[in-house]
């Protein structure tokens, strides 16, 4: 049992690294008994832990809402790079148009139930992140999906929002859904010392491999 938990944390460690860009094992092998000795099983940042335990189920603090199912692709970017740094987030598809008042209706209650940064992803005339910024003071941080018009139809709609109701808006496909989950981290980061010092670990990590970077020549 405990080698199936080890091969599925190196599955999962070694997809996450893909996302990263750079090898995580050695950040999360000293963060996990950082965690675990310090009993703090909310920043744990995987599902299942080495001893196969259940997660204990945490408030989201992050919430990626998506257009359409069909943005998963993309927005799952932003899912997994919370996932790596131990954020607990949310993730659901809400529709500025096709489900209006759902739409509403979450942004309205996101902050009274814990929520702290809200990320929406949509493609096309893409109003999502700004209807549900119009609906709550959470910072909002909107990611353009590629479209018919290489996305950049929904980078316009997402950022060009008029004074009063930011968007803060990021890169256009998975770069952006990647840099929409380290910026709310960040924001997170800001009164939580514990994700602040993940962050810094993922910074380092990051360019150690671009100086390690091998050319093939
Ligand atoms: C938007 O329309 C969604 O965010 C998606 O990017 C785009 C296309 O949606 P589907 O027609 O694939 O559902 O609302």
């Amino acid at each position: 049992m405990l080698s199936d938990a080890l091969q599925r944390n190196a599955k999962h460690e070694a997809r996450l690294s893909n996302i990263f860009g750079c090898d995580l094992s050695a950040v999360n092998e000293s963060q996990r008994f950082l965690d675990f000795s310090r009993n703090d099983r909310t920043s744990w940042p995987f599902t299942e832990n080495l001893y196969n335990l259940p997660m204990p189920e945490s408030k989201p603090l992050v919430a990626i809402i998506m257009g359409s199912k069909s943005d998963w692709d993309t927005m799952r970017n932003a899912v997994e790079t919370l996932d790596g740094l131990g954020v607990p987030n949310e993730a659901r598809v809400l529709s500025a148009h096709r489900t209006p008042d759902a739409t509403a209706e979450f942004a309205r209650g996101a902050a009274d139930r814990g929520l702290r940064v809200i990320i929406a992803g949509a493609g096309g005339a893409a109003h999502l992140a700004g209807v549900i910024a119009a609906h709550t003071w959470l910072p909002v941080l909107g990611v353009p999906i590629q479209s018919k018009l290489q996305g950049l139809d929904s980078l316009l709609s997402t950022a060009q929002m008029p004074g009063g109701i930011p968007v803060g808006t990021l890169a256009i496909g998975e770069a952006g859904a990647k840099n929409a989950a380290l910026l709310a981290a960040a924001i997170l980061a800001t009164s939580d010392d514990t994700l602040r010092q993940k962050l810094e670990a993922f910074r380092r990590k990051q360019s150690e491999a671009v100086l390690s970077a091998k050319l093939p020549r």
